[in-house]
């Protein structure tokens, strides 16, 4: 029995033996990257941290990197613009991208890059002239104010007081009166006018007297006669039904309201009729005239004459026609 141990343990020596003669004969061989790795690291905004890691720097193979920034957001023009940083892609680097504003990288090329992007908003702020207001839709604002994602749009309503009707937009932008409501995409900060009138026709005539009587609030002359509203409204005509053929009436009938045309003062005051006051008398001078072509005229008799006592008080004369016997 002892016999046969010891051949079993000469046998387990003898192969541990010939293991270890064979380990100390083996050898293995790693080949090992020595080369420069260079990543170039861009920003268009921001101050890089640590510094070290601003521009150009030289690594080794999977050597980690890490980039942040001293501050984010940003704020540039007197606080208008506001910078967030929005992560980042890259060359040769492992992650290729990510969110957030920093990041530890690998480098996996010789040569690799990483370049932060930013997301920019604009303050726009709003203000009125006239009676009305500005009402943010559907957007987050602080007072007058709010950010416009660059390139993004936001919805801002113009609402009138009583009285009074929108006009238009100004300031970042033009519109005429139909833009109540503005869908606005800022590219710069920007300082929005909402203007409202209470007489945008400029007739004279308030918003409200142009309702009460069915006038247009952006017509001078609504219902296109020679009068325009304010004239109309303020005599009791219709700025809304032609006033011209109520007007000819009247000048067509001067004896119903005891009128005389321009033309019927001109006959009596001009050429060969003269009615002039003397003291206590009124004298008439008229001379009777022919013509066979209605250019040259010639007397066709004596000057006629009437005379007429008149007082001292107020007295209205006029000359007329006579019927014949
Ligand atoms: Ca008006
Ligand atoms: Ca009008
Ligand atoms: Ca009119």
């Amino acid at each position: 029995m002892m016999k046969y141990l010891k051949i079993i343990l000469f046998t387990v020596l003898g192969i541990s033996i010939s293991a270890l003669a064979v380990r100390s004969t083996n050898s293995v061989s790693a080949t090992v990257d020595s080369r420069d790795y260079v990543l170039t690291i861009s920003t268009p905004h921001g101050e890089l941290f640590p510094s070290a890691t601003a521009g150009v720097t030289t690594n080794s193979w999977h050597q980690s990197v890490y980039s942040t920034f001293y501050e984010n957001p940003v704020f540039e023009q007197d606080g208008t613009i506001l910078l967030n940083c929005a992560g980042f892609s890259g060359i040769g680097i492992a992650p290729a991208s990510g969110s957030g504003d920093s990041t530890t990288v690998k480098l996996t090329n010789v040569v690799s890059s990483l370049t932060w992007e930013w997301d920019t908003s604009y303050w726009v702020t709003w203000g009125v002239s006239g009676l009305g207001a500005v009402q943010p839709i559907d957007m987050a604002y602080s007072g007058n104010g709010a950010w416009f994602p660059d390139g993004g749009t936001n919805h801002l309503r113009a609402v009138p007081d009583y009285g009074w009707l929108f006009t238009g937009w100004s300031g970042g932008t033009t519109t005429g009166p139909s833009a109540t409501n503005l869908y606005f995409t800022a590219t710069a900060p920007t300082n929005l006018l909402a203007s409202f009138s209470d007489d945008p026709d400029g007739d004279g005539l308030k918003n409200t007297n142009e309702w009460a009587v069915g006038a247009n609030p952006w017509m001078a002359n609504t219902d296109g006669d020679d009068y325009d509203d304010l004239f109309e409204f303020n005599n009791g005509l219709s700025p809304t039904r032609d006033s011209a053929p109520f007007i000819s009436y009247i000048r067509d009938n001067p004896d119903t309201y005891g009128l005389y045309s321009s033309n019927a003062v001109l006959d009596v005051a001009v050429g060969q009729v003269a009615l002039g006051i003397e003291g206590t008398t009124a004298r008439l001078r008229l001379q009777v005239e022919k013509s066979e072509d209605l250019v040259t005229w010639t007397n066709a008799g004596d000057v006629v004459e009437w005379t007429l006592p008149v007082g001292g008080e107020k007295q209205f004369l006029r000359v007329r026609s006579a019927p014949g016997e």
